[in-house]
């Protein structure tokens, strides 16, 4: 039987320090930034506007299909009793540990095939491509979206909202802009991104004036994430502009915000399920060598990151907790792919094992 102690520790998996990753910081930062004052004619006019688009018909709906399909056999290849055909089965012991509802960034999922596959997409390489002026982009090694109806349940810690914004409050710029590729349809009351519409605007001045009392000694973080308090979220939802929505979206949708917005991902409040991947890519040119080669690392471990793909910190919970289990059912069946991913030529690039 394995024990906890015979699993990777978080220690053995490579992890930035603070000094690599302030590399990356104001005012020597090149990430180039959208212009408010000029007129793209594309889906980037409503990002630099608005913090957030949705960029209709990315994909085809048999491509949705075909992902959706190879996403419910992930699912059931745990071999923990979900069988999507089986509403008897749609329970959390009988699916892998997941974060929100459905939430994957574990189990190595950043390097199933299914992911390589659409990061390779060349519909969706295009906008991000389009987005930052390069073909040369790296790709974050994140997660996907698998909710199924009826596992989260009101009350539920999950059903909670956890308002954040996945940039370090250190980085005051545009720095990195987030995607889900979406494919079943998202309505209103389906599981799916919340935004505090206009909430980048006040981004500055939340953390270099009003809640500079809340700064840690050492300053604010260098991870890029930053969960609300109350008291800090209710200042933001009172400021003028603010206000909570759902972004929907239809299947082969693209959804793209700007890290700076704050959000959450809702659980889904009606029958249907929730099915989408997060998708980040960033331009190449942005990484230092000490990160390439932590980046590197993350691959050959088939390690899940962090969104920003040219600062790979890992994602969190390395070792899935279950309640009731030392060690959860699901990392003994699988702590990577089964298969090692193929990547063609492009996306062995965009992960950074090959060179530009
Ligand atoms: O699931 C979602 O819609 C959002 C999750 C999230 O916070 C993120 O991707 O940064
Ligand atoms: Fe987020």
């Amino acid at each position: 039987m394995f024990s906890e102690s015979s699993l990777p520790t978080t220690a053995e998996r490579p992890t930035p320090s603070d000094a690599v990753r302030a590399v990356q910081l104001e005012p020597s930062d090149k990430v180039p930034q959208l212009d408010p004052s000029v007129q793209y004619g594309d889906f980037r006019d409503a990002l630099a506007r608005d913090g957030y688009v949705v960029v209709p018909g990315v994909l085809d709906q048999a491509k949705c299909d075909e992902y959706i399909d190879r996403m419910h056999f992930w699912l059931e290849s745990f071999g923990l009793g979900y069988k999507r055909s089986d509403s008897d089965t749609w329970k959390k012991e009988m699916l892998p540990v997941n974060h929100r509802g459905g939430l994957y960034n574990n189990y190595g999922v950043a390097h199933e095939q299914f992911m390589w596959d659409l990061r390779s997409e060349p519909s969706l390489i295009e906008k991000f491509q389009r987005l930052w002026g390069t073909d040369e982009l790296l790709t974050g090694f994140d997660g996907c979206n698998i909710s199924i109806p009826s596992i989260v349940k009101d009350g539920d810690f999950e059903s909670k909202p956890w308002p954040h914004v996945d940039q370090s409050p250190r980085r005051k710029h545009l720095h990195c802009v987030q995607g889900i590729l979406n494919f079943y349809p998202n309505g209103p009351k389906d599981g799916g991104l919340m935004i505090l519409k206009n909430s980048r605007n006040y981004y500055t001045e939340f953390f270099d004036e009003v809640f500079k009392k809340d700064m840690p000694e050492e300053g604010w973080t260098f991870n890029d994430t930053h969960r609300f308090t109350d008291e800090q979220l209710e200042w933001l939802e009172s400021r003028p502009g603010a206000e909570w929505h759902k972004v929907c979206a239809g299947p082969g949708d693209l959804i793209l915000w700007d890290s700076r917005v704050c959000h959450y991902g809702a659980p889904t409040q009606s029958n249907n399920p929730r099915i989408a991947a997060y998708v980040c890519y960033k331009p190449a040119s942005l990484i230092t060598p000490d990160l390439l080669a932590l980046k590197v690392q993350q691959f050959e471990q088939m390690q899940n990151s962090t969104h920003d793909g040219t600062l790979p910190a890992l994602a969190r919970n390395p070792v899935p907790k279950r309640r009731g289990f030392d060690v959860d059912p699901a990392w003994l069946v699988r702590q990577k792919p089964d298969k090692p991913p193929v990547l063609n030529a492009q996306a062995r690039r965009f992960a950074g094992i090959e060179s530009y």
